[in-house]
């Protein structure tokens, strides 16, 4: 199945008084009806370029390309890994320690079974927030200073603009789609000031894990609200779309790609449902890797992942008409930085260190 694109050209142009003509509702409709349906949006944002794209992945495959010595020197497992590097076999995959997602695996079909992790994911991470972050709030270590590498003037200019631009990519994208559920416009937005919104690209070092089946983020879902990708440069990104189908990311050049978090599902009382992923080597990614090397080009596979996240201090609670559907019960009442810490906790990045 290929996935639709949606040009927030038109919304982004538009005023607010013309919010109320029907086309522009319509596509609004459109947006929420495939974030419930299937979890999983093309967008083109004309403010995101793919030459924005290109620079920033060019500049973390020359970091992920660095020694390992030299990146763990960006390593702060004290704070939860939410800024600085990851290194590879830290995080988990929810799936490897959450026993109703194995019990899923085994009603699942073949040709959409994931490939069943055994153990901590292969990829490596750079975390760098994006945005500002509340002077006064409850949950400190979520929010803490960001980490530079040595050597990398550009950076802190680079992570931010990138970052500033998918933020408002999401943002469009959030506010359409609370006009299409029937909340104000800023239902979603509102919350999302000073979230601890991380652009957190990934690496995965195909030069040396290129078997097929290798994992690099094992079946899981992302915590946040929403999370946004660019085009990366090798495919490897599987999603599970709310019927249960898998399907291959395929992001058109000068595209966007989003997925629901949970803290969206949380929201809508579970009208919209996290998004299942992966990301494994397949023969597809294989090809890709031939043509590098024919090419001479890094066999780094960067993702550009931001999480857009909503704010720590902020409830997370079925907003307006999702409080009373039959689903919303399952959704109690819980601060997004308290739910976020469980979250971490259960895939090891909190819990090994004073903050625990
Ligand atoms: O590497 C990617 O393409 C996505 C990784 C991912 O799912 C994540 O970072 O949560
Ligand atoms: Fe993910």
């Amino acid at each position: 199945m290929e996935l639709p694109v949606v040009d927030l050209s038109r919304y982004l142009e538009c005023s607010g008084e013309q919010l109320g003509t029907d086309d522009l509702l319509d596509a609004c409709r459109e947006v929420s009806r495939i974030l419930r349906e299937t979890g999983a949006l093309l967008i083109k944002d004309p403010r995101c370029s793919a030459q924005d794209n290109d620079r920033f992945i060019d500049m973390m495959e020359t970091f992920f390309q660095m020694p390992d010595d030299f990146k763990r020197l960006q390593e702060r497992p004290n704070l939860h890994y939410q800024v600085g590097v990851t290194p590879e076999g830290v995080e988990v995959p929810r799936s490897l320690v959450d026993e109703e997602m194995q019990k899923t695996f085994k009603t699942m079909p073949k040709e959409y079974k994931p490939h069943i992790p055994k153990g901590p994911d292969h990829k490596w991470r750079y975390m760098w927030r994006v945005g500002p972050r509340p002077s006064n709030t409850r949950f400190k270590e979520l929010n803490s200073e960001p980490v530079i590498p040595e050597g990398f003037p550009e950076w802190q200019e680079e992570m931010d603009s990138w970052g500033y631009k998918m933020i408002s990519a999401v943002e469009a994208v959030a506010e359409m789609a609370a006009i299409g559920f029937g909340l104000p416009k800023d239902a979603f937005t509102s919350l999302m000031k000073q979230g601890p919104h991380l652009l957190a690209p990934t690496g995965s070092d195909l030069s040396c894990y290129n078997k097929e089946g290798t994992i690099f983020a094992g079946y899981h879902y992302d915590l946040n609200f929403l999370t946004i990708h660019g085009r990366s440069r090798f495919p490897g990104l599987y999603i599970w779309l709310k019927n249960g189908e898998k399907v291959a990311v395929k992001v058109p050049v000068g595209c966007l790609f989003i997925q629901t978090g949970k803290q969206i599902e949380w929201l809508t009382g579970g009208e919209c449902i996290a998004g299942m992923h992966e990301v494994v080597v397949t023969s597809k990614t294989k090809d890709a890797i031939k043509l590098a090397k024919e090419q001479n080009r890094s066999l780094w596979r960067v993702s550009s992942t931001l999480f857009a996240h909503i704010a720590s201090d902020a409830e997370l609670k079925p907003l307006g008409h999702f409080a009373e559907s039959s689903l919303a019960s399952n959704y109690p009442a819980i601060s997004a930085g308290e739910y976020v810490e469980q979250e971490l906790s259960v895939i090891n990045l909190k819990g090994k260190t004073g903050f625990s």
